[in-house]
């Protein structure tokens, strides 16, 4: 048998006359999203504005990357949400590391920004490990006819001189069942209503990068509480979910960055939240703020770290942070040499 075939090209072999129809590969099916992880090389389930291509990766990992010196878009009309019910919109958004580029995730007439990506990505099990893709996200109310647009755009940019920031995005989420707000309130998670991860924070240094123990518990009373089999504190400290560390690395293991809770340069909020801590000075409450080093490096800077004392009752931390010199957050630190664990029922700034 003699095949003339293209350098490059896959080819499946069939018997003669039994070659099967190619079936529509509906990526995403069943999301609400018509191809969230870019997996179509022409990208057809996306309206598309400006340069905007199918990337994959020397890892095989495809993305849509948005590139040139104007408006890049990538967005899709998503229909069928219950009018008046909470969602969640998100996607991993990368801007070319040491570059910066306002980019803007939007959904549901609620938008959030980045300018840059300065966090490295360190969940073991996520095959982004490695770069500089977080998830961006959005909570909004569905309209009345229930359809909203989805929609990620890069900004036009002036004549930069080592080129326009190129931007990576992956895996777009739309998520019923948002969680509650609070009136006065930037950003509010009581983690009863986690669409996915740990709410406004995602993963820091703690143990490199390794799948960490971290992870919004549920109440399944008496196991998961105080008193059971000599537990010194609860695993849920309010409602049926709490974000829960038992035994983490030492380290930052987790922190908020601006696509979750975008703090605004010169302005001051109050981080407070609910918690329990097993141990005395295991871990400490810290802020911080990511530049980009003059060696085009992103390198996060730490201003304040406050202990955090053994509490065995529901005890509250409040503090104010104003925000500055880059792209502010706040987040845990574990300290060395303690076995301990902690909850925290809800985080609040404003
Ligand atoms: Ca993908
Ligand atoms: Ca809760």
């Amino acid at each position: 048998m003699t095949l003339d075939a293209a350098a490059g090209q896959a080819y499946v072999l069939y018997p003669q006359g039994r070659t099967p129809q190619v079936r529509d590969a509906a990526w995403g099916e069943g999301t609400r999203i018509d191809d969230p992880g870019f997996n179509d090389a022409g990208l057809d389930g996306w309206k598309k504005t400006g340069t905007v291509e199918r990337d994959t990766d020397s890892q095989g990992r495809n993305s849509a990357e948005l590139s040139g010196t104007g408006t890049a878009a990538v967005e899709q009309r998503v229909v069928g949400l219950k009018p008046g019910a909470r969602y969640t919109a998100s996607a991993w958004l990368e801007v070319e590391p040491g570059k910066e580029r306002r980019t803007t995730l939007s959904a549901g007439g609620e938008q959030t920004v980045i300018e840059r990506s300065t966090a490295k990505e360190r969940t073991a099990a996520n095959d982004w490990h490695g770069t500089y893709f977080q998830r961006a996200k959005v909570n909004f109310t569905a309209p009345a006819d229930g359809a909203t647009v989805f929609r990620v755009e890069a900004a036009k940019v002036g004549a930069a001189k080592d080129g326009a920031a190129r931007v990576r995005i992956d895996d777009v989420r739309l998520v019923a069942n948002a969680p509650a707000t609070k009136p006065g309130t930037l950003v509010h998670d009581d983690f009863e209503a986690v669409d996915q991860g740990w709410g406004p924070f995602f993963k820091g240094d703690a143990g490199g990068d390794t799948d960490p123990r971290t992870h919004v518990a549920q109440k399944h009373a008496p196991y998961t509480q105080a008193g059971w089999n000599k537990k010194r504190i609860d695993d849920v400290v309010s409602g049926s979910e709490s974000l829960k560390s038992h035994d983490e690395n030492t380290g930052l293991v987790y922190r908020t960055g601006p696509g979750t809770v975008p703090l605004k340069e010169g302005r001051s909020y109050r981080v407070e939240f609910d918690y329990q801590s097993s141990h005395a000075d295991a871990y400490e409450w810290v802020t911080g703020y990511d530049r980009i080093g003059a060696d085009g490096v992103p390198a996060p800077v730490e201003t304040r770290r406050t202990p955090v004392g053994a509490e065995t009752a529901t005890a509250h931390l409040s503090e104010t942070v104003t925000a500055g010199c880059g792209d502010t957050w706040t987040g845990l630190r574990k300290k060395a040499a303690r076995r301990t664990g902690r909850t925290s029922s809800s985080t609040a700034s404003r």
